[in-house]
């Protein structure tokens, strides 16, 4: 742990990972006039650099959906209200490069970091920057899926407990169009909350809020985020139940899209990949609703169809190639261990059966797979 005294670095985000979503969010801090360094793990140490990232906006019609987009939906006027003029023009920023081993050899401190590695990624990424976070560091963890939030959560609290871990679920299109062009394909809504280790029997909808980031929820953006971020952003003490919701629509979306090398859109136009859609979607079902009367009985905020919310995810991403078919189609490993195989896992612990995920996770594995499920 660092020496306080040696801030020198408040304003600054560092953004551990250098997908489509850190480049998004690294322009649209920086926009908002944060300094800003963008951490890349295969870079050696002293390797800090300028570089320039282009911001290219969504068009008119790509809108993700923030309130209109089933869990996505806005539960409070927390949201933040883009301009006109914000995050509308395509425009070239000015960012840091850097790696943690160039970080740890100049002792550089981290305020503020934002996690938006794969999530297979986001605990060893952690751990490489770990010992560079200041005792009242703010961490907001994005990836995709469940199972590692623990893990996250436990490695903060190890090096500090007044550090801020909050985890943020997006519906924000990005896609990486080179190493410096970002294209914002979508506009969508993030819904951030404190994380809140789950405890048996207690809620997913409303977990206890530590009493010290109450105020940080209840201010909307400026707190947590500057004030002015181009991002819609909403901020939640429901966020358990928003990583499980989307973590659903991922499992449903996701390995079939890879299954099927489709866009999102074409798992409801193809007939054959809509049954499959469908098949997956009760079978997931049966798993949320088991999960969620397990977690809390009573929450009948918790309601969810998961083959309305899907296919309206999928739907309104339908020219998307989803995170899970770039990375099969980029020969990179797929986020399964947080997503299908961890639904297997939820199963297996709930004494219900999951034949189609277990198909679909060994499919998808098998580098002589067919596109097909049995
Ligand atoms: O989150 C996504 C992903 O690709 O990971 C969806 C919502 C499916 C959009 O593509």
């Amino acid at each position: 742990m660092r020496d306080d005294s040696q801030r020198d670095n408040d304003d600054r985000w560092f953004v551990l990972g250098k997908g489509s979503l850190g480049c998004l969010w690294a322009t649209m801090l920086r926009q908002c006039g944060c300094p800003v360094t963008l951490l890349v793990r295969d870079g050696n140490a002293g390797d800090s650099k300028a570089i320039e990232l282009t911001y290219v906006p969504p068009t008119k019609d790509s809108n993700i959906g923030g309130a209109e987009s089933g869990n996505f939906e806005s539960e409070n006027d927390a949201r933040l209200q883009l301009t006109p003029t914000q995050a509308s023009l395509k425009s070239v920023f000015q960012l840091e490069q850097s790696s943690p081993a160039a970080l740890t050899q100049t002792n550089t401190p981290i305020d503020r970091l934002l996690i938006a590695t794969k999530s297979y990624d986001a605990v060893t990424a952690l751990n490489q920057v770990k010992a560079l976070l200041s005792d009242n560091a703010r961490v907001i963890v994005l990836c995709n899926g469940l199972g590692f939030h623990q893990n996250l959560y436990e490695q903060l609290q190890a090096s500090s407990q007044t550090i801020e871990f909050y985890v943020g679920v997006t519906s924000e299109g990005a896609l990486l169009q080179s190493d410096s062009v970002v294209r914002h394909t979508g506009r969508g809504l993030t819904r951030i909350g404190t994380y809140a280790p789950p405890q048996p029997h207690r809620s997913t909808a409303a977990p206890s809020v530590n009493p010290s980031n109450k105020h940080v929820l209840a201010k909307g953006g400026d707190a947590l985020l500057p004030s002015g971020c181009a991002l819609a952003i909403e901020y939640t003490v429901s966020i358990n139940q928003a990583i499980v919701q989307k973590f659903f629509i991922n499992c449903a979306i996701n390995p079939l899209t890879a299954l099927y090398d489709c866009l999102n859109g074409d798992l409801l136009k193809n007939e054959t990949h809509y049954h499959g859609f469908k098949l997956l979607c009760a079978e997931l079902q049966t798993l949320y609703n088991a999960y969620n009367k397990q977690t809390d009985p009573n929450d009948s905020s918790a309601m969810f169809d998961l083959l309305t919310q899907a296919s309206h995810v999928a739907s309104v991403t339908r020219a998307n190639a989803s995170s899970m078919l770039c990375d099969y189609r980029a020969g990179r490993p797929m986020e399964l261990a947080t997503l299908n195989a961890q639904a297997i896992k939820m199963a297996h612990d709930l004494g219900i059966e999951c034949p189609i995920n277990a198909q679909l996770v060994s499919k998808l594995l098998d580098p002589n797979r067919g596109a097909a499920l049995d």
